[in-house]
């Protein structure tokens, strides 16, 4: 079964809350509605490509906890516990925790000491990418290498290029052996061996493209992007970003994806 056939995913309602999110840069807030709108549409294209959704109320104490893919990494049975490296996000680990033990049969806990956050996690057929960044350190690093050998699956430790919030800021898989990677990100070698294709210059953002099942999501504002990948032969969906991307998110953080066969 391809790495990217999902049957179902878990997301989080956003709150009132989320216009507060985290951002690098002094941009301004996103709005409520806005953000809600992005991802009623986020929503409805996982379900019209098969995925079964399980939403989750919205957190208020949490601004950020819409990002439901950076406090747990899932696999088909499997799902890890982190610990984002962001401090206002620690506890949505434990506001996800029970939700996955409702959904997935084995759960484990990142060991202290050390933070990672799902969006610094790729998956690839071979091996899962672990990119160091300002929000995952080399300790949480190894202790998630650790606990990947024990469910029989390799963890690399890779970097994310300086000033990048995330590793999958940068890069997507886009089926078995290709990638969507910024120029920056390819340039360090981390995707040698497979086939890459590049974003163009000042659509770095759309690398944080998404393949489920037979589609691939993309944000709408990257004409040049969609291009290659509909030369490709890929099925781009289309979907806005605007809001979110105010505070620094793309459309992997706002579902964590249980691989299973396309229902
Ligand atoms: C944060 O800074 O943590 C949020 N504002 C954005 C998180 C985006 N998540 C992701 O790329 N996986």
């Amino acid at each position: 079964m391809p790495i990217f056939n999902f049957d179902a995913a878990i997301l989080r309602k956003p709150g009132k809350s989320v216009s507060g999110g985290l951002r690098a840069g002094a941009g301004d807030n996103p709005g409520f509605d806005g953000v809600a709108a992005e991802h009623d549409a986020y929503a409805a294209a996982l379900k019209s490509a098969g995925v079964e959704l399980i939403m989750l109320p919205a957190l208020e104490a949490f601004p950020d906890s819409i990002f439901v893919e950076d406090p747990a990494l899932v696999f088909e049975k499997h799902a890890i516990l982190l610990r984002p490296g962001a401090e206002s996000r620690r506890g949505e680990a434990g506001e996800i925790a029970a939700a996955l033990h409702d959904h997935f049969q084995n759960i484990l806990e990142l060991p202290v000491p050390g933070f990672v956050e799902g969006g610094d996690i790729l998956q690839t057929p071979g091996k899962v990418m672990i990119g160091l960044s300002a929000r995952t350190d080399e300790a949480g690093a190894r202790g998630l290498q650790r606990l990947l050998a024990e469910i029989g699956r390799k963890g690399e430790i890779v970097n994310t290029p300086e000033g990048v919030l995330h590793f999958k800021s940068d890069c997507a898989l886009l089926d078995e052996e290709t990638i969507l990677s910024t120029k920056r990100l390819a340039a360090s070698g981390v995707f040698d061996g497979f086939d890459i294709i590049e974003t163009p210059a000042g659509e770095e953002a759309a690398a944080n493209a998404l393949r489920i099942n037979d589609i691939v999501m993309l944000g709408d504002g990257f004409p040049r992007t969609a291009e290659l990948l509909d030369k490709r032969g890929y099925k781009i969906v289309l979907l806005q970003t605007s809001q979110i991307g105010k505070i620094d998110a793309g459309l992997s953080c706002m579902s964590l994806r249980r691989q299973g066969a396309k229902i």
